[in-house]
C-alpha cells in the first residue's frame, strides 16, 4: 500500500482510536499531524521510504515512520488492528458516521447508554440529543442526516459483485416446477457500475411453491417481505434481492417496467399515452376502450409498437435512446465476441499472479488474437514496477516467443508508464521506442487540483510515444473517488494527439465512465476496453468493460480492440 492517502487515513484513525480510549492528546495530535504531513508530501512515498527519509518530513517521528513503513510494506498495522479490537464496537460504528467525532461518540456512549445505530436514530428522533450539555438542535439534525447518507451507501454493491450472487440464483428459479419465465430486471440488467439490489421476474401462474423456494431459511439471512407474488429478502452478503411473479400472459411488460430505469419508463408511457394507450408494469389499456394492441411475442416487438426500433437494456437510460429509436439510430452496439485480444495485462514481473506464459496461454484458450502485456515502471515500486534493464529482458523473451510461434496468440510488448507528478513519464524515449505500446497512467498524488492534474495527464497524451491512456480517473468505485482531472478537456486532447482512452474493465475502475463515451466517439475518440488483467481469470474483465461500452454507445468500430491482429499491427505502426 503506497497510496498516501490511504495510509494516512489510517494514521487519522489512528488518531480516533487513541481519543475515544482517552489517551495522551500529545500522542493524537502526533497522528494527526502525521496524516496531514503524508498528505501535503510532495514526492513519492516509496522513494522516501527506500532512501529512509521519512522522518526528515516535518510531522513525521521515529515511531510514525516505522508504522508508515510498516503499511506500505505489508498494507497492514498490528498496533491499529489491536487498538480496534479493545473499542466497544458502536463507538467505531459512530464515529464511521460524517462528522461525528471521537468526543462526540464517547459523550453520547456514556450519557445515554447508546448501544446500537437504531438507538443513536431513536435519541436523536425523540430530541435527548438536542437537550444534552454542549449538544444542541444543529448537532442532532446532523447525526440524522449522517445516519441517512450513511444508509443510501450500503446499499450499494459492484455489478460484478452483485452478477456473481444472482447468477445462480437465476439459473435456480429457472429450473424451479412452475416457472415458464425468469430474468434478472433493474439495473442489474441495466449493466449499471453499481447497483442497489437484485430484482428476479418470473413468470408463472402458480407463484406460491416458487415464492416459499425463495424465502426459504436458507437461501436468506432474513425475510424482509413476502407475500403472495412480491418477496424481499436480505442475502448473507447484506444484499436485497426482490422477487416478483406475474401470470405468464404479463411477463412481457413486468419485463419493460422493471429493466426501467424509472426515467426510461415514464418516458414510454407519455409516448404510449400519445397513441392513446396507457401503459403499466400490466399492459397497455386503450382509453377509448376500443382499440387493441397488436400482440407481441418479445421486446422487440413491444418497442415496435411504439414505433421504436430495439432499445438494449443497457441505454434504457432515458438520455436520448428514445429520441434515438423514433428514429431508427440506434447503433449497433459492440459485443462481447468482437474482442480480438486487449492491450492492458500485467504478469508477476511486476504486481500480477501469473507468468508472461500463463497470461498467453490463456489469451490463447480465449481465442484472442493477440495480448498486449504491460507491467508497471519503474516507479511504481508497490507495484513491482520494471527497471529498464527488466523490461528490455521482458521485451527479448517475448520476441522470442512470439518468433518461435510458440503460441496462437501475438504478443505485444508494452508498459503502463507512470505519469509523474509534472506529467513526464516514467521511463526515457530511448526505452518506450523499443515497445510496441505505451500505456500512460496515473498511480501517486492522485489529490492534485484540477488544473494541475488535467495539464499533468495532457502533457502525456502529447507524448509521442504514447499509445493510449488507462483509467483516466483512478476511481475505485465505492472506495475512491476520481481525481479531479477535467475529463473533457482530456477528451479533446486525446483526440487532437490521435491518442486512445482505455475502458478499464476492472469491475472497481469502469474507467472513463460511460456517461462521457458517446460524444466522445462522436467527436473522434478511439476507445481499448482492457481488462487490466492480475491474474489469467481477470482476462475475463473485458467483458465487463464491454458492457460499459455498451452503456456508452460504443460500436465495434470504436474500438481499437476490435481490429484483426495484422491491422492492429499497422495501427501501432
Ligand atoms: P437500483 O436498484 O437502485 O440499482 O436501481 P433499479 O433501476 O434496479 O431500481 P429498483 O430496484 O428500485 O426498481 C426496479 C425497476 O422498477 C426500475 O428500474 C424501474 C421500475 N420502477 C421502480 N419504481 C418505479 C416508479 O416509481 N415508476 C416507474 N415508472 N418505474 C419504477
Ligand atoms: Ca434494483
Ligand atoms: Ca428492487
Ligand atoms: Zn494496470
Amino acid at each position: 500500500m503506497t497510496d498516501k492517502q490511504e495510509i494516512a487515513q489510517i494514521l487519522e484513525e489512528m488518531g480516533s482510536l487513541l481519543e475515544l480510549k482517552g489517551e495522551n492528546p500529545f500522542r493524537i495530535r502526533a497522528y494527526q499531524n502525521g496524516a496531514r504531513a503524508l498528505l501535503n508530501l510532495d514526492e513519492e512515498l516509496s522513494k522516501v521510504i527506500e532512501e529512509d527519509r521519512l522522518t526528515d518530513v516535518e510531522g513525521i517521528g521515529d515511531h510514525l515512520a516505522k508504522s508508515i513503513t510498516t503499511l506500505a510494506k505489508t498494507g497492514r498495522l498490528p498496533e491499529y488492528e489491536k487498538l480496534k479490537k479493545s473499542i466497544p464496537p458502536i463507538l467505531l460504528e459512530m464515529i464511521e458516521l460524517q462528522g461525528l467525532g471521537p468526543k462526540t461518540a464517547k459523550a453520547l456512549y456514556q450519557k445515554l447508554k447508546i448501544k446500537s445505530i437504531s438507538d443513536l436514530k431513536k435519541a436523536a428522533t425523540e430530541g435527548k440529543i438536542a437537550k444534552l450539555k454542549g449538544f444542541g438542535a444543529k448537532t442532532e439534525k446532523n447525526i440524522l442526516k449522517a445516519i441517512e447518507d450513511q444508509k443510501t451507501h450500503q446499499n450499494q454493491y459492484l455489478w460484478f459483485d452483485a452478477m456473481e450472487i444472482a447468477a445462480p440464483i437465476l439459473k435456480e428459479l429457472k429450473e424451479l416446477k412452475g416457472v415458464k419465465q425468469a430474468e434478472i430486471c433493474g439495473s442489474l440488467r441495466r449493466k449499471m457500475e453499481i447497483v442497489g439490489d437484485l430484482d428476479f421476474l418470473v413468470g408463472s401462474d402458480e407463484p406460491k411453491p416458487i415464492m416459499d423456494w425463495f424465502t426459504s431459511k436458507k437461501r436468506g439471512a432474513s425475510i424482509i417481505a413476502k407475500g403472495a407474488t412480491k418477496g424481499s429478502i436480505r442475502l448473507h452478503s447484506g444484499i436485497q434481492a426482490d422477487l416478483r411473479i406475474v401470470p405468464t400472459d404479463q411477463f412481457l411488460y413486468a419485463l419493460i417496467y422493471f429493466t426501467g430505469s424509472k426515467e426510461h419508463n415514464i418516458a414510454l408511457r407519455s409516448l404510449s399515452l400519445k397513441k392513446g394507450f396507457s401503459l403499466s408494469e400490466y399492459g397497455f389499456e386503450a382509453k377509448d376502450k376500443k382499440s387493441v394492441m397488436p400482440k407481441m411475442k418479445d421486446e422487440k416487438g413491444f418497442y415496435r409498437s411504439l414505433s421504436l426500433s430495439y432499445i438494449p437494456p443497457e441505454l434504457r437510460e432515458n438520455l436520448g435512446e428514445i429520441e434515438a429509436a423514433a428514429k431508427g439510430k440506434i447503433p449497433k452496439l459492440i459485443e462481447e465476441g468482437d474482442i480480438r485480444g486487449s492491450f492492458h495485462n500485467h504478469t508477476a514481473e511486476s504486481d500480477g499472479r501469473n507468468s508472461l506464459q500463463q497470461m498467453i496461454h490463456e489469451a490463447e484458450r480465449l481465442k484472442w488474437e493477440y495480448l498486449g502485456i504491460s507491467d508497471h515502471s519503474k516507479s511504481s515500486v508497490q507495484a513491482g514496477g520494471l527497471s529498464e534493464e527488466k523490461l528490455l529482458e521482458q521485451v527479448e523473451i517475448i520476441k522470442k516467443i512470439n518468433r518461435a510461434k510458440q503460441f496462437k496468440t501475438h504478443v505485444f510488448t508494452g508498459t503502463e508508464c507512470d505519469i509523474l507528478p509534472n506529467g513526464s513519464l516514467d521511463y526515457s524515449d530511448e526505452i518506450l521506442k523499443q515497445l510496441d505500446f505505451v500505456i500512460v497512467s496515473i498511480h501517486s498524488s492522485l489529490r492534485q487540483d484540477e488544473k494541475t492534474i488535467t495539464k499533468r495527464i495532457i502533457k502525456a497524451l502529447e507524448h509521442p510515444l504514447t499509445t493510449m491512456l488507462a483509467h483516466l480517473t483512478s476511481r475505485l468505485l465505492l472506495k475512491r473517488a476520481p481525481s479531479l482531472a477535467n475529463i473533457n478537456k482530456i477528451i479533446d486532447a486525446a483526440i487532437a494527439n490521435k491518442k486512445i482512452v482505455e475502458i478499464n474493465g476492472s469491475p472497481m475502475r469502469l474507467d472513463m465512465d460511460w456517461r462521457y463515451w458517446r460524444k466522445a466517439a462522436e467527436k473522434g475518440l478511439l476507445c481499448s476496453i482492457n481488462p487490466d488483467a492480475h491474474s489469467v481469470e481477470q482476462l475475463q474483465f473485458v467483458n465487463t468493460g464491454v458492457n460499459i461500452a455498451r452503456k456508452g454507445w460504443l460500436t465495434k468500430a470504436d474500438v481499437i480492440n476490435t481490429l484483426p491482429l495484422k491491422e492492429v499491427s499497422k495501427f501501432l505502426n
